[in-house]
C-alpha cells in the first residue's frame, strides 16, 4: 500500500509524465523500417546488422528527443546538454534495452523495440564471440533487474542519474547537474523506501548496477567501432555520429 504522495513522488511522477509511450515507438520505429525496405530492390534487402542498426537508430532518436524535452535537462546551457548525451548515449540504449527485458522479455529471448522476440539460443548460435558475451552479460543484468522487482519509477530515476552525470569532462555548470543529480537520486531513495519498506537495501541495489550498465555500454561501443572499421555501419547515422563523437 503507497502512503500518501510525498515531495518525492510528485517529482518522481512528473519525470514519468514525461516517459515516451512504447507502442507509440513501436509503430514509429516499425514504419522507418518499412519505409527504408520498401525504398530498396528486391535483391537490395538490408541483413539482419544493417536492420539491427536502423533500430538502435531510431530508439537513439528517441532517447535524444526523450532528454531534450525533459524539463531538467532544458535548464542546461545547449553546450552542456551536448557532453552529457555525446557521453552517456550508449548507456542509455543499454538501460533502455534492459528495462524492456523486464517489462516484455520473457524468459531466454529478447524482446526488441518493433515487439519482436528473439531467443537467446539463435542469437547465440549466429552472433561472434563479442556479440554473444554483450547479450549475455545484459541477460545477466536483467536476472538482477527482475528479482530487484525494478518498476518505472526506479528505471526513469536511472535514466536521469546517467544523463546529469557531473563527473563528465567540460561540462560547464557543474554545480547545476550535480544538483539535479541529488535531487533524483534523493527521489529514488524516497521512493525505495516508501514502496519497498520490507526490502531495506533495494536503493543500495539499484545503484550497484549503474557500473555494470556503463561496463557493457563501453563494450557495445566498442562492437560497433569494430564494425565500422570493417564499414558495416551505416553512414549518416545518429549511432555512427555519437561513436564519433567520442573517438575525435
Ligand atoms: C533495444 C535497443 C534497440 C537497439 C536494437 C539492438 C538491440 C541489440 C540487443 C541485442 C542484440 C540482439 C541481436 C539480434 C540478433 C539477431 C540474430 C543474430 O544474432 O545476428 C547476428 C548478427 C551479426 O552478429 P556479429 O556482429 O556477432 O557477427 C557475427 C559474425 O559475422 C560471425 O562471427 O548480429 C546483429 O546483427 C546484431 C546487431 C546489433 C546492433 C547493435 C546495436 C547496439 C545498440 C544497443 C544495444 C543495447 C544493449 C545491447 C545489450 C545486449
Amino acid at each position: 500500500p503507497r502512503s500518501t504522495p510525498t515531495p518525492s513522488s510528485c517529482f518522481l511522477n512528473e519525470l514519468l509524465q514525461a516517459e515516451p509511450d512504447e507502442k507509440q515507438l513501436c509503430t514509429r520505429v516499425l514504419a522507418s523500417l518499412q519505409r527504408e525496405q520498401a525504398s530498396r530492390g528486391k535483391h537490395d534487402r538490408l541483413n539482419t546488422f544493417s536492420i539491427m542498426c536502423k533500430m538502435a537508430d531510431q530508439t537513439l532518436f528517441g532517447l535524444v528527443e526523450w532528454a531534450r524535452n525533459s524539463t531538467l535537462f532544458k535548464e542546461l546551457k545547449v553546450e552542456d546538454q551536448m557532453v552529457l548525451l555525446q557521453s552517456c548515449w550508449s548507456e542509455l540504449l543499454v538501460l533502455d534495452h534492459l528495462c524492456r527485458q523486464v517489462a516484455y522479455g520473457r524468459d531466454g529471448s529478447i524482446c526488441l523495440i518493433t515487439g519482436q522476440q528473439i531467443e537467446v539460443s539463435t542469437i547465440f548460435s549466429q552472433a561472434g564471440a563479442t556479440l554473444s558475451s554483450l547479450v549475455s552479460r545484459a541477460q545477466d543484468l536483467v536476472s538482477k533487474l527482475r528479482s530487484l522487482q525494478l518498476d518505472r519509477e526506479e528505471f526513469v530515476s536511472l535514466k536521469y542519474l546517467v544523463l546529469f552525470n557531473p563527473d563528465v569532462k567540460s561540462v560547464q555548470d557543474r554545480r547545476q547537474v550535480e544538483q539535479t543529480q541529488e535531487r533524483v537520486n534523493k527521489a529514488l531513495m524516497d521512493h525505495t523506501m516508501q514502496t519497498y519498506p520490507g526490502h531495506s537495501d533495494k536503493f543500495g541495489q539499484l545503484l550497484l548496477r549503474l557500473p555494470e550498465v556503463r561496463s557493457i555500454s563501453l563494450q557495445v561501443e566498442e562492437y560497433l567501432y569494430q564494425r565500422h572499421l570493417l564499414g558495416d555501419l551505416p553512414c549518416n547515422s545518429l549511432l555512427t555520429e555519437m561513436l564519433h563523437a567520442k573517438h575525435t
